[in-house]
C-alpha cells in the first residue's frame, strides 16, 4: 500500500471534550446552523457568531489531543508510504499530536481571515467585529472558517489525493455534509479500498468496504498498530 488519504470528522476530537455537530447534544442542537455557519447569519448577526466562534476556540485552547490525534500522526511519521490527512474539523488537536500538513478544508478556529482583503492571522482570543484587519484596517473581519455555501480549501490537492489513493478511511464523520460525504465514492471510483471508523455506522456507511465500529481512542490506535504491522 502506497497512499492512504484520510478524512477526519468531529467524532475524533469527541473524546477530548470538544462537542460534535449531531449527536445528541451536539452544536446544531443548540445553535441554528443558519444563523451561525452561513455568510447570511454573520452578515446579520456578526456579534453573534463570533460569540459561536469565541466560546469553540476557547474550549480548542482547554482541550488536549486524544490518542486518535496521536495515533494519526504516528502513522505519519512510521507508514513507509504517503499519508494525506484531511480534517472537516476546525480545531488544531491534530497538529497539537505531532501531525503536519493537515489540510483543514473546512478553515480552522485558530485563524482569522479579512473578507475585504483576504489576509490571514492568527485569531486573537476572543474576535470581535470592530476589530480592524491589521493590513487593510477593514471592518470585515471574521474567523477563517468554511460557511455552509462557501467553497472549501485546497479541494483540488485533495482530489489529487483521492485520485492516488490506495485506501481511504473516514473517521468520525456523519457523513452529511458535502462534498467531504463524497470523497468515498471518488476513492471508490479509482479503485481504492474504503474504510469507515465510526462510533455507529454513518449514513454513507454502505458505500464503506470495511467498517471498525467503536470510540475513536480504541479504534484509530487498534487499526494504527495493524497498517504499521503489515
Ligand atoms: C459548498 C465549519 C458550494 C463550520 C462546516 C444549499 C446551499 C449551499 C450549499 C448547500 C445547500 N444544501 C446543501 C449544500 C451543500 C452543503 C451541505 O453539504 N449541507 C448539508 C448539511 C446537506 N455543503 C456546503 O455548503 C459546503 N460548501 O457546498 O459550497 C460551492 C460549490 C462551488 C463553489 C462555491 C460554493 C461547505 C460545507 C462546510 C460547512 N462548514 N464546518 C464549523 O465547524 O463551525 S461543516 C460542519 O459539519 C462541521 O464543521 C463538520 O466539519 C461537518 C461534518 O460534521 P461531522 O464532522 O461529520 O460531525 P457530525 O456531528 O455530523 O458527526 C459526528 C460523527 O462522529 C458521527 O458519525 C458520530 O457517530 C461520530 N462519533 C461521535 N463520537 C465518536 C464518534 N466516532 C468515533 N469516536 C467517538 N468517540
Ligand atoms: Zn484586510
Amino acid at each position: 500500500m502506497r497512499h492512504i488519504v484520510i478524512l477526519t470528522g468531529a467524532g475524533v476530537s469527541a473524546e477530548s471534550g470538544l462537542g460534535t455537530f449531531r449527536d445528541q447534544d451536539g452544536l446544531w442542537t443548540k445553535y441554528d446552523l443558519e444563523d451561525v455557519a452561513t455568510p447570511e447569519g454573520f452578515s446579520r448577526n456578526p456579534a453573534l457568531v463570533h460569540g459561536f466562534y469565541n466560546a469553540r476556540r476557547a474550549n480548542c485552547l482547554a482541550a488536549s489531543p486524544n490518542a486518535a490525534h496521536a495515533a494519526l500522526a504516528r502513522l505519519q511519521d512510521a507508514f513507509n508510504g504517503r499519508v494525506t490527512l484531511v480534517t472537516q474539523n476546525v480545531d488544531d488537536l491534530h497538529e497539537r499530536a505531532g501531525a503536519d500538513d493537515v489540510i483543514h478544508m473546512h478553515g480552522t478556529l485558530p485563524g482569522a481571515l479579512c473578507a475585504v482583503c483576504d489576509h490571514r492571522w492568527p485569531a486573537p482570543a476572543s474576535m470581535d467585529y470592530l476589530a480592524a484587519c491589521p493590513s487593510c484596517g477593514g471592518p470585515d473581519t471574521r474567523p477563517d472558517i468554511v460557511w455552509f455555501g462557501e467553497m472549501p480549501y485546497r479541494m483540488e490537492e485533495i482530489y489529487t489525493a483521492l485520485q492516488d489513493a490506495d485506501l481511504f478511511v473516514a473517521i468520525g464523520t456523519s457523513g452529511t455534509v458535502y462534498p467531504a460525504a463524497g470523497f468515498v465514492a471518488e476513492a471508490h471510483a479509482v479503485g481504492a479500498q474504503t474504510l469507515e471508523i465510526n462510533l455507529e455506522p454513518s449514513t454513507t456507511n454502505g458505500l464503506f468496504d470495511h467498517a471498525r465500529i467503536g470510540p475513536a481512542t480504541k479504534t484509530v490506535p487498534e487499526w494504527v498498530q495493524d497498517i504499521l504491522r503489515q
